[in-house]
């Protein structure tokens, strides 16, 4: 597992990047990592030279790339074995998968009028309507999932997985807008708020100094 390099964006502002730094953070995989900030001449330079469609986050093991937040996880976790990275049983593996899916490919209404700004608390925020569907499914998932499969730990399926990897930064929107959330939602945005990692991510994001003012949160 020597060599692993993963390149990301900034970490104020890509969303993709976090799910799979996180992902590797939490499953211990030692890797080496390359920022190049989005909307730069270093970026138009380089992201070509990495990422065959030319977006963040991309992990390369020597020659090989793999360049979509889900296919890295899945990846990683063939490389460790065990079926690490996923819950144990089958049903929990399936309905872990199914919530990644579905975050993966959807909720483009939260994203676009909620964009992930980690160092920034907005007041007075109002969701549109669609944007507010999107809260409504993912507060329902998050919900299903503890109450069904967490009760071991303090993540969606007890302990740490892929899955919560791919919800961190909705953890980071909910803050940054000040969506209201009931206390299981609270809960489990505190236990993702709380990982080193995440607070290591954080933090970098706060001593970034790009802005990418399309990028910004806003009321
Ligand atoms: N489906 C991809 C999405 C990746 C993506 O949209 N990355 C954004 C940054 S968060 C990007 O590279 N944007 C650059 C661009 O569109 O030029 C994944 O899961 O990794």
């Amino acid at each position: 597992m020597d060599g692993f390099v993963l390149i990301i964006g900034n970490k104020n502002y890509s969303s993709w990047s976090l799910r799979a730094w996180l992902a590797l953070k939490q499953l211990g995989v030692p890797f080496n990592e390359v920022r190049i900030p989005l909307d730069t001449h270093a970026w138009k330079r380089e992201i070509g030279r990495h990422s065959p469609s030319r977006m963040v986050p991309v992990f390369k093991n020597g020659e090989l790339a793999v360049w979509d937040s889900l296919a890295i996880c899945e990846y990683v976790s063939e490389q460790l074995g065990e079926g690490r990275g996923w819950p144990k049983s089958a049903a929990a593996r399936a309905a872990a998968r199914s919530v990644s899916a579905e975050m993966h490919s959807g909720f483009a209404a939260l994203r676009e009028s909620l964009p992930m700004d980690c160092r920034r608390r907005v007041a007075g925020f109002r969701a549109p309507e669609d944007a507010a569907k999107d809260i409504r499914r993912i507060r329902q998932i998050w919900r299903w999932c503890r109450e069904t499969w967490g009760s071991k730990g303090d993540f969606l399926f007890g302990d740490f997985c892929i899955a919560d990897a791919m919800y961190a930064p909705v953890v980071s929107r909910f803050r940054t807008y000040g969506v209201r959330m009931g206390p299981v939602e609270r809960a489990y945005m505190d236990a993702i708020s709380e990982l080193d990692a995440m607070q290591e991510w954080n933090l970098a994001a706060a001593n970034e100094s790009e802005v990418i003012h399309h990028s910004e949160a806003h009321v």
